[in-house]
């Protein structure tokens, strides 16, 4: 038997059984270290330990739903993926899947359905890679004001890996879809625990699945996926909010009409209008499905409430992206946003990934506020002033980080 044969079984035995454990609150508390402090009302948060992840912020438990701590993005710009956040909907998530069993199903309007192995999808597609951001429509939204229902986010609910597996494209090209074709639906291995809820099922138009970069991802960053990212499969919409990224997927199909499932007629919708803003607490009015990224930057360093040294020149750091037009640049302001100066961009992973940045800047004693803008190869920027939905979704209003020079 090879090698990965075996550990990837020992592996599961430990991640089945230790997510089993910590599902229920006892095993849990057991290894809860300390808590976290989001910086809004109400953002204290234990830290946990679940399988495979570090030490993460827990929002809630059934199901698991972890923020990664914000000090993890200045780490590196690829998120590592025992610090990459989980975000479920359905608390019966899968908690043992045999990876020799597993199949993914490709069937409805084609030609010839499929049903593959994992195996075949690693042995018999040419593998693609893509580095692309995954966040959260509700990223951040412990900070929106008038405060919002839904989990109560700090900024991280978001991460940037490098993804492998297969195009969609191919998978669609194989099994052949019939003349009139128009959406493809994606279902994974959770399900609700209560009747009335909708199974988390999401789709994407026909021309979107079949673009060449929408993809299933078997590896994240050159591992296996991790189990509460999706293992042993996952969809990959790159610049798409995370709510497309379909975990555990083990059905593709593909539909002769538009989607009409809840996650996507009912949630997940925001205000059709240029800014997908409300004036808070009006009516919602027409309203479109959640799509593209919206442009963010953070400074990552220095860290809230830091202290530096008066007129001692210190790094500024962080990262920005966007929905796939590309960083073009990030600015920086030390005075509260009356003056800007450009910051140095870093490799560039392609037009999907977090694009990291750094300046330095020195300072005169006393409280500073730090902002960073970013601008996208099409002129988008990020505003000054928070706007508002019904939902706090696809916040991006240039953030600050107050420091000290003393
Ligand atoms: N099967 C399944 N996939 C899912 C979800 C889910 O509830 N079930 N949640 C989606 C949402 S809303 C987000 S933000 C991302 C989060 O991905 P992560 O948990 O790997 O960080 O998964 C998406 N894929
Ligand atoms: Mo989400």
């Amino acid at each position: 038997m090879p090698q990965a044969t075996t550990s990837r079984r020992a592996f599961l035995k430990g991640a089945s059984v230790g997510v089993a454990t910590l599902a229920s609150a006892d095993g849990r508390r057991a290894f809860s270290a300390e808590s976290a402090r989001l910086g809004f009302a109400n953002g204290e948060r234990p830290l946990v330990r679940y399988p495979g992840k570090r030490a993460l912020i827990e929002q809630t438990v059934r199901p698991p739903q972890l923020e990664t701590p914000f000090s993890v993005y200045d780490e590196g710009v690829l998120t590592p993926n025992d610090a990459f956040f989980v975000r479920y909907h359905l608390a019966d998530i899968p908690l043992s899947i045999d990876p020799q069993a597993f199949r993914l199903e490709v069937r409805g309007h084609v030609e010839t359905p499929l049903s593959l192995s994992l195996a075949e999808l690693k042995s018999d597609f040419e593998p693609v890679e893509i580095v692309a951001v995954n966040q959260c429509s509700g990223n951040s939204r412990g900070f929106v004001e008038p405060r919002v229902g839904g989990g109560q986010f700090g900024h991280g609910a978001m991460g940037n890996a490098r993804w492998r597996g297969v195009a969609l494209k191919t998978l669609l090209e194989k099994a052949g879809a019939k003349a009139g074709a128009q959406s493809v639906a994606f279902n994974g291995l959770d399900s609700p625990v209560a009747p009335e809820t909708p199974d988390f099922v999401k789709a994407l138009d026909i021309g979107h699945a079949g673009d060449g970069e929408v993809m299933l991802a078997y590896a994240m960053n050159g591992e296996d996926l991790p189990w509460l990212n999706g293992y042993p499969l996952r969809l990959v919409v790159p610049g798409r909010y995370g709510t497309y990224w379909v975990k555990h997927l083990n059905d593709i199909e593909v539909l002769d009409r538009r989607f009409e499932g809840f996650w996507v007629a009912t949630a997940y919708r925001i205000p059709d209008n240029d800014c997908a803003c409300l004036a808070p607490g009006a009516p919602k009015g027409a309203m479109r499905p959640i799509e593209r990224l919206n442009i963010r930057s953070f400074i990552t360093r220095p860290a809230e409430d830091a202290k530096v040294a008066a007129h001692v020149a210190f790094e500024v750091k962080g990262v920005a992206f966007d929905g796939g037009h590309g960083i073009e640049a990030v600015l920086v302001s030390a005075d509260d946003g009356a003056s800007w100066t450009a910051a140095r961009l870093g490799d560039d992973l392609g037009r999907y990934s977090f694009r990291e940045w750094r300046t330095e800047l020195s300072l005169p004693p006393g409280a500073h506020h730090l902002k960073s803008r970013a601008v996208n190869r099409i002129g988008h920027s990020q505003p000054l002033a928070p706007l508002w939905n019904h939902a706090g979704y696809m916040r991006n209003v240039v953030e600050t980080v107050r420091i000290e020079a003393v």
